[in-house]
């Protein structure tokens, strides 16, 4: 060949090599995915690989650490469920302090705060029109207060964000049980969704008993989510809704593999309204949260449709959600916290831990301790990556995209490998002493790591050091201490050619407390 024929023939060969590559790849499908009849299963896994969250699924995901504040006329009774029968007056929290408890949750490096405006027993914390049981007809403020409207300011002033619990389930409400609680509930979230500025996160509890009547309630979930997406349409909706699913259990710890992506069921699977809910932003898949295995291949390939369901871990600070004065010695250890970080944060979950303010208002000096603490062990943990200044060895690289940017401390930009298994290799300035791996998947492309390995080389072989199965949008592992000249990760199983974000080793800080 002479030098003329040649140079077309490179750049064949690239048109070829794009093309196909192009093949393999496909365009981000958004959080929602019909299966055809005619797709096959790989057709199905790819799809699979390449659902991806909504914006506000994304926004929620990034806050990874929020707090729910279980407060109302429980902490005055001593009660976790009350049944709507209690004296409003009991309510008078008479030092409350929404700045302290968004002050509290803010150094703790939580990005949102849940808060009970109503709990089953139906006492409103803000002064609603359509009932006298609220804080109205409390003593707190002579009746003047409202707890909803002086937490939304506190966020406001701190840069918090705001997310509001109302419980479908109320054993106070005169017309549970008919028709008339739909307009009644549909009327309270209006009024907090209006009134209070920006929600960032609707918490539907799927406790569901019976009311002051002995009946039980049909509720009108189109109607209620509706209302929602049109008053805020950035707000997720959470367990009982279409953007956020519970983990399944109320103990801090999630699944090890954990798939953001899950069949898309419906009661009726010949429920032809799937389609159109998900087009309203209503459409919630039925997901037996509390099964082990979700979102495996097997899952996948019955499915008729699929869709970016991520999981949320809801934990209390201390044994009960509300406040209990017994429980002041009985709240959750340092030790123990930071066990649930990594295993909600560090298990593709976001965590939503309860912190219960007491009955004067505020959150009781015990939790601010451990929770001061806890933080500060995480910032020290996760401060230096101790492969931010290794050398990289991959085999290819793909469209471009930079091996360093694994390592760049920036989410936004990954690292795509052009198969799906790939080795990937860090040669450490030196020796470094470990215990500690972190992996993020970047979920705008998809979720699509199966399996993994983690090597070290220690005296000149590879040890393995740990291994997994999912990834996400972000993956924590804890093994004993290494000390290492070079590491290595193996992605044995994906989907699809995996997008990694960030790769990191650290040396975990375990600060006692005082
Ligand atoms: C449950 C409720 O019954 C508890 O009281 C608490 O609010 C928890 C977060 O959800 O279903």
């Amino acid at each position: 060949m002479n030098k003329i024929t040649k140079i077309p023939f490179i750049l064949l060969l690239a048109i070829i090599y794009s093309v196909s590559n192009a093949q393999s790849q496909m365009s981000p499908l958004g959080n929602y995915v019909e299966i055809l009849p005619s797709d096959t299963k790989e057709d199905i896994i790819k799809k699979a690989a390449n659902v991806t969250p909504s914006a506000k699924q994304l926004a929620w995901q990034e806050m990874g650490l929020t707090a729910f504040l279980h407060f109302g006329i429980n902490t005055f009774s001593n009660r976790e469920w009350g049944d709507g029968k209690e004296n409003p007056q009991i309510f008078n929290p008479v030092q409350l302090d929404a700045g302290q408890w968004v002050k509290t949750c803010k150094d703790a490096g939580m990005k949102l705060i849940i808060i009970t405006a109503k709990h089953h027993d139906g006492f409103c914390l803000w002064p609603s029109d359509y009932t006298e049981h609220s804080v109205k007809s409390s003593s707190w403020k002579n009746g003047k207060g409202d707890v909803v409207g002086e937490l939304a300011k506190a966020c406001r002033d701190q840069g918090m964000k705001l997310g509001i619990y109302l419980s479908p389930w109320d054993m106070n409400s005169p017309v549970y049980g008919t028709e008339e609680y739909n307009n009644y509930f549909v009327h309270q979230l209006t009024e907090l969704l209006t009134n209070y500025g920006d929600v960032a996160e609707v918490w539907f509890d799927g406790a569901n008993g019976e009311g002051p009547n002995g009946v039980k309630q049909v509720y009108d979930w189109q109607r209620y989510y509706q209302t929602i997406r049109e008053l805020q349409p950035s707000a997720v909706i959470a367990i009982v809704g279409p953007d956020v699913r519970w983990v399944g259990t109320e103990s801090g710890y999630g699944r090890d593999t954990e798939w953001s992506v899950v069949p898309a069921n419906t009661q009726d699977e010949d429920d032809i309204s799937a389609q159109s809910q998900q087009e309203a932003g209503t459409f919630r898949p039925q997901v037996d949260a509390m099964a082990k295995d979700i979102g495996s291949r097997e899952k996948l390939l019955n499915a008729k449709r699929l869709v970016w369901y991520p999981s949320e871990v809801d934990v209390s600070i201390r044994p009960g959600w509300f406040y209990h004065p017994k429980q002041d010695s009985k709240v959750k250890s340092v030790e123990k916290l930071l066990d649930i970080y990594y295993s909600s944060v560090g298990k593709n979950s976001l965590l939503l831990l309860n912190i219960p303010p007491d009955k004067r208002g505020l959150i009781h000096e015990n939790d601010v301790r451990v929770l001061k603490k806890w933080k500060e062990n995480i910032d020290m943990t996760f401060e230096v990556n101790l492969v931010a200044e290794a050398n990289i060895k991959t085999k290819k690289r793909q469209n471009g995209s930079d091996p360093k940017n694994l390592i760049d401390g920036d989410y936004d930009t990954y690292w795509m490998s052009e198969e799906e298994t790939q080795a990937i290799e860090f040669s450490l300035n030196g020796e470094k002493t470990f215990d500690c791996l972190l992996l993020q998947e970047k979920i705008t492309v998809g979720q699509r790591v199966e399996k993994f390995k983690f090597e070290a080389k220690i005296d000149g072989k590879w040890n393995l050091i740990s291994e997994g199965t999912t990834i996400g949008y972000k993956r924590l592992l804890q093994f004993s201490e290494v000390t290492a000249t070079e590491v290595k990760l193996t992605i044995l199983q994906s989907r699809a050619a995996p997008a990694l974000a960030e790769f990191g080793i650290y040396k975990s800080v375990n600060i006692e407390e005082e």
